[in-house]
């Protein structure tokens, strides 16, 4: 067996393990962060089942941090004051981002962890098979019920070598991006296995499985060996270490060579993180900013070779550069080591131990720049400026670039390559993870403030659906373009506010949002119809997107293909994900076609063909990829009313 088969079969609860299979698996652990977190909380206790039955349950707060106005804090609160009672810990804001967080304090090999966002894998660099969720499926696994998904086909990466002075872990996920695409790989699990994986730390590795997400796949996972162990150890966790690796001469469904010697710096380019480039290619494009951070970057080890590198020098004059440590365990860190004082003397700019910049939180930049990031994702308008352009770098190529004004190859400057070996001990100071008040002890008042509403509920699916298509919006549509984050993210409580801004990015002015168009068609008594083209909702795994849509009225969303977690949550909010059985009728479906579905309901649980008519006479057959249990909860017009 692979390591894959291994782990699922440890926690196989349901179905045969046959990739294409549906399976359930239990979940030893899960994470929730703050800006997904309060929907799967207010889900969770709408499930009144007390508290989680999980081996261990976290809630970060890292996202929604920088409290304009009292939104951010009205979440926090409820956040802290909800886990108490829940059995759940509270990692405290400024405690880190949660994906770091839970590698340094709590990831163990071998367990399952499902979390409320898309970068859970980052859990696969200390060998967990950690997935990303929407809210409500795992506010189920908090609850103890199994996580349903796709039996895998198991893609092995065998590493052979090591890499080169200046080539870095993110140029090894890069170059796999480039081979797998951002497409097709729904349902496959990627496996890093061979000779070159012992000479990467864990932080490394990290960094490989935190930007699978971006290859579409349910997640990435190393082996757990004596790095593994040394990483455990020097976190002061060593005995919650086991080694777990493949069998001898285990088989993959693919198999993708390559020799980490062989490798160079790369870049991906603005608008896809699959748009990669060497850097050589781009090298002299100017420059207006570098950030370095985010959940891919912004380890210890990351940081201390950024110090190395701008040890005294100074940050070209025509470049901001912003700094988010991970955790405060990094930020601790960095204040012990001095790299902190190097970054404040080369000219940087510090920012909290948050997701900050990478969500458009903050540090946009300025408008027609060229804007450089240690980050995984460089989806349009995501840093909150129109028109940007952002390339997605390592640590190594953003200082070089920091000290050039200008794209650079770390491999030009002349600097010696910085001994970067890790710790013999990190600095443990866990004093901002509050641990839940023990079972049957008075926990505090769950806080609820006027900003945080109840999860809006769909209605059963209708037998007849009979509306127009409200936006025809193309290929590889995310998440971030269906709802977008930034300065809206502090409504993520409140769904009539934020379901304002539904595809916002495609507003013009001049003609109404989305939104409003949704809401007139829904009070006429019509139902709203999404199309979509390749890999609709790909990227994070905000359940929003399907809340907010819902809310507005959407019953039906129509695409070429879906990303894994987006379909998911659109069933788990009632809203039915259907495909073209001829993908060229894509082309009969433009903005305003009004469609008619009949006997939707029984052709569903029949599982015959759905059949849209559209007022020429044509119709077009719809088909979808649901189970059982999909069909289920969409005809009950989702989770919720289910449960
Ligand atoms: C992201 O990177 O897009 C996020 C913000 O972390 C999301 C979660 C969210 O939208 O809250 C993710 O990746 O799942
Ligand atoms: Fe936060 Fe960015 Fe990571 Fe999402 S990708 S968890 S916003 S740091």
């Amino acid at each position: 067996m692979n390591l894959t088969q291994k782990i699922l079969a440890a926690h196989l609860v349901s179905g045969t393990p046959r990739p294409g299979e549906q399976v359930g698996i239990r979940i030893d652990q899960t994470l929730t962060q703050d800006a997904t977190g309060t929907m799967a909380f207010l889900e969770f206790e709408a499930m009144g089942v007390g508290r989680v039955k999980t081996e261990l349950s976290v809630s970060y707060v890292d996202h929604n941090m920088p409290q304009n106005g009292p939104n951010n804090a009205n979440d926090h609160e409820y956040l802290r004051t909800v886990a108490a009672g829940a059995g759940v810990w509270f990692s405290r804001p400024g405690n880190g981002i949660c994906h770091q967080v839970h590698l340094e304090r709590f990831g163990i090999p071998g367990k399952t962890l499902l979390g409320s966002d898309s970068h859970t894998p980052t859990g696969g660099g200390i060998g967990m098979v950690a997935i990303g969720a929407g809210g409500l499926d795992v506010a189920l696994a908090m609850a103890g019920k199994p996580f349903t998904m796709t039996y895998p086909k198991v893609i092995g990466v065998r590493l052979s070598g090591r890499l080169k002075p200046w080539v870095a872990a993110k140029d090894v996920i890069l170059h796999v991006l480039s081979i797998l695409t951002t497409k097709g790989n729904v349902g496959c699990i990627v496996e890093y296995c061979g000779d070159g994986v012992k000479s990467l730390t864990v932080p490394e590795r990290a960094t490989i499985t935190n930007m699978g997400a971006e290859l579409g796949v349910t997640c990435s996972l190393f082996p757990s060996d004596e790095r593994t162990k040394a990483f455990m150890t020097a976190q002061g966790r060593g005995r919650g270490w086991q080694p777990c690796a493949a069998d001898p001469g285990a088989e993959y469904d693919r198999v993708i060579e390559i020799d980490l010697a062989a490798l160079e710096p790369l870049v991906a380019e603005s608008p896809s993180p699959d748009n990669v480039r060497k850097v050589t290619d781009v090298a002299g494009t100017p420059v207006q900013q570098v950030v370095i951070g985010s959940c891919t970057n912004s380890s210890f080890r990351d940081l201390s070779i950024v110090a190395a590198m701008l040890k005294g020098r100074s940050v070209n004059p025509a470049v901001s550069l912003g700094i988010s440590p991970g955790s405060r365990q990094v930020l601790q860190m960095i204040t012990e080591s001095g790299a902190l004082a190097t970054f404040l003397a080369a000219g940087a700019r510090i920012l909290e131990a948050a997701c900050g910049p990478c969500i458009g939180q903050c540090f946009s930049p300025a408008e027609n720049t060229v804007t450089v990031r240690t980050y995984n994702r460089n989806f349009k308008d995501r840093t909150g400026t129109k028109n940007d352009h952002v390339f997605l770098v390592s640590p190594e190529v953003a200082a070089a670039t920091a000290l050039s004004g200008v794209i650079a190859d770390p491999r030009s400057l002349g600097i010696p390559y910085p001994d970067a070996t890790e710790p013999d001990r990190y600095l443990i100071d866990d004093s901002m993870i509050v641990p839940p008040v023990p079972p049957g002890a008075p926990a505090p008042e769950i806080k609820r403030a006027t900003t945080i509403g109840e999860p809006p509920r769909n209605t059963p699916l209708p037998d007849e659906i009979n509306g127009a298509v409200l936006i025809k919006a193309g290929d590889k549509i995310t998440t971030d373009h269906i709802m977008p984050a930034g300065v809206f993210l502090k409504h993520r409580s409140n769904i009539p506010e934020y379901a304002k801004v539904v595809f916002n990015v495609f507003n013009e002015p001049g003609r109404p949002t989305f939104a409003e168009r949704a809401l007139a068609a829904r009070d006429a008594g019509r139902h709203g119809i999404i199309v979509g083209g390749e890999s609709y909702g790909q990227g994070s795994s905000r359940e929003h997107a399907a809340i907010c849509p819902m809310y507005l009225g959407v019953k039906l969303v129509i695409a070429k293909s879906f990303e894994r977690i987006h379909a998911a949550n659109l069933v788990n909010f009632g809203i039915l994900p259907l495909s073209f059985a001829v993908p060229a009728d894509y082309d009969e479906l433009q903005d305003g076609a009004e469609i008619v579905i009949k006997d939707l309901r029984a052709r569903l649980a029949s599982g015959s063909a759905i059949v849209a008519a559209l007022p020429t006479g044509r119709t077009l057959t719809l088909v979808h990829a649901l189970t059982p249990r999909d069909i289920e909860i969409v005809l009950a017009g989702g989770v919720l009313n289910m449960v």
